[in-house]
């Protein structure tokens, strides 16, 4: 429960300040607040976020204050005091939500509290699985390169935010992705074929080849179909997390999004949604710095996307996406506060994007080399990780290399298996949106039809299964 209080203690912060400010019977001067604000995340610091815990156990109670009810103002949903004081909120109230962290950049545990003590099998599953991830990345980026698949999007240093939160769930946890998240279906088992039959579009796609690349979906694996327009699977998140907490089944759902659709109005409606309806869902916010070619600075103002959590009235924390046993903890106690209290929590995890956007992109026209460099050579979350392994004795050079060689090999054979089937039947793209297909799609279809049966020679009709009716 160690990770439970961390996350109770960060996100009372701001109310823990207020009832400091209310016990001293005086309205915050900015100054005033942002001291105090700055006061208790020291404590925070100070005491550990498992340790014996004075600010947590403040923040619970409520404020003790001498002002009584009749005193406070009575407008609806109100729950501040008066002023006759004219000052405007900064932005710049306090110094910022902290960042949770659990290792060094050495691999070392900087708080033995903290330490999830995992064991040697499930952080070997999650080394495998990060570095699997990695490879299977650099396979399928050459391949769109070559011209062998049509597009790609890598995950290079955000694989600390994958498998720290995969792990963390439970593998019926229902998952809405935004694109960059094929780590949580690594941790989950999905077929090494499947991603390459994905990508491929062909025949054995469980997809049937109609989706572009990297939007995999599978029902088994608690996976909703990837869907490109930013920060739709949102409010459907939530839905889904209200229909849960109605079947009261026990399973929570969780969204990843990014920074930029952080930006997107969908988002908004989702989070108030979310707290005005209590449902029991986890936001997972990737911050890797940038939307495509807009850096963060560019996206916000404030304080990135864990300070929106209190506006919303929810539950939020930050934390070191390259550290995967504190993003593992936080999705933990985020997972347990959801379905305890039926209530939705904000996790931002900080990482970096190491690779160019998509294989539309060419990150070098807006970042410097050097920054890429930085983070990739420097703090990195799968090095990170195998520097843990290495000082517990669970894996050296000679295990790396033969891994390296396994994984490589089992990428290559699933991917020229892939590559081998022919694509589905053109007609199957007309089906599956109703049950019985309508007239008017019937009409459509056999247009199709007779125009590739006219014009052969030009379409690639050998690549394609023929249809069978
Ligand atoms: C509604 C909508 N607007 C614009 C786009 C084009 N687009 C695709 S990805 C992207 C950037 C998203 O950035 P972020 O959410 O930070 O995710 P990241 O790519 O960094 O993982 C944009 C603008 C889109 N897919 N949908
Ligand atoms: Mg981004």
């Amino acid at each position: 429960m160690a990770s439970h209080r961390i996350s109770v203690k960060l996100c009372q912060l701001s109310r823990t300040c207020s009832s400091k400010l209310l016990q001293s019977k005086c309205i915050p001067s900015q100054k005033r607040f942002a001291r105090c604000m700055n006061s208790v995340i020291q404590d925070t610091k100070k005491s550990g976020p498992g340790g014996p815990d004075a600010v947590l156990t403040d923040a619970l109670k409520p404020p003790a204050s001498s002002v009584t009810d009749e005193d406070r103002p009575h407008f609806p949903g109100s729950r501040s005091s008066w002023t006759e004081k004219l000052e405007f909120v900064e932005p710049t109230l306090y110094d910022g939500v902290p960042v949770y962290r659990v290792l060094n950049r050495e691999g070392g545990i900087l708080d033995s509290t903290q330490d999830p003590n995992l064991s040697e099998e499930t952080v070997l599953k999650m080394y495998h699985s990060m570095t699997l991830l990695n490879t299977m990345d650099r396979v399928l980026y050459d391949s769109q390169r070559q011209g062998r698949i049509s597009f790609y999007m890598t995950n290079y240093g955000e694989e600390g935010t994958h498998i720290g939160s995969a792990a963390a769930l439970d593998l019926k946890d229902l998952v809405f992705g935004q694109y960059r998240e094929a780590g949580i279906l690594m941790w989950r088992e999905f077929p090494m074929e499947q991603f390459m039959n994905q990508c491929y579009g062909n025949s054995a796609d469980w997809g049937k080849g109609r989706q572009m690349p990297v939007h995999y979906g599978s029902t088994e694996h608690h996976f909703v179909t990837i869907s490109s327009p930013l920060a739709t699977q949102m409010p459907q998140a939530v839905g889904a997390a209200y229909a849960y907490k109605r079947a009261r089944n026990g399973q929570c759902v969780i969204t990843y999004f990014g920074d930029g659709a952080s930006s997107e109005g969908d988002a908004h409606a989702a989070f108030n949604f979310a707290a005005t309806l209590d449902c029991p869902v986890i936001f997972f916010c990737r911050n890797n710095g940038y939307a495509i070619s807009t850096p963060t600075s560019e996206q916000y103002r404030g304080d990135g996307i864990a300070c929106r959590g209190p506006g919303y009235g929810m539950r939020a924390i930050r934390v070191d996406g390259n550290d995967v046993f504190a993003v593992y903890n936080v999705t933990k106690a985020a997972r347990e506060m959801c379905l305890a209290e039926m209530r939705p929590v904000l996790i931002e995890a900080m990482t970096y994007r190491i690779g160019h956007h998509s294989t539309s992109d060419d990150s070098s026209a807006y970042r410097s080399v050097d920054e890429v460099r930085y983070w990739d050579k420097h703090d990195h979350p799968i090095g990170r990780l195998r520097k843990y392994m290495v000082k517990r004795g669970w894996w050296d050079d000679k295990k790396e290399q033969a891994w390296m060689k396994e994984s490589k090999q089992m990428i290559l054979t699933a991917f020229a298996q892939a590559e081998k089937l022919k694509k589905p039947p053109i007609t199957e793209s007309f089906k599956d949106v109703y049950a019985e297909m309508p007239p008017h799609i019937r009409r459509q279809m056999n247009e199709v039809k007779q125009h590739i049966a006219k014009y052969k020679d030009h379409y690639p009709i050998e690549n394609f299964e023929e249809w069978k009716e």
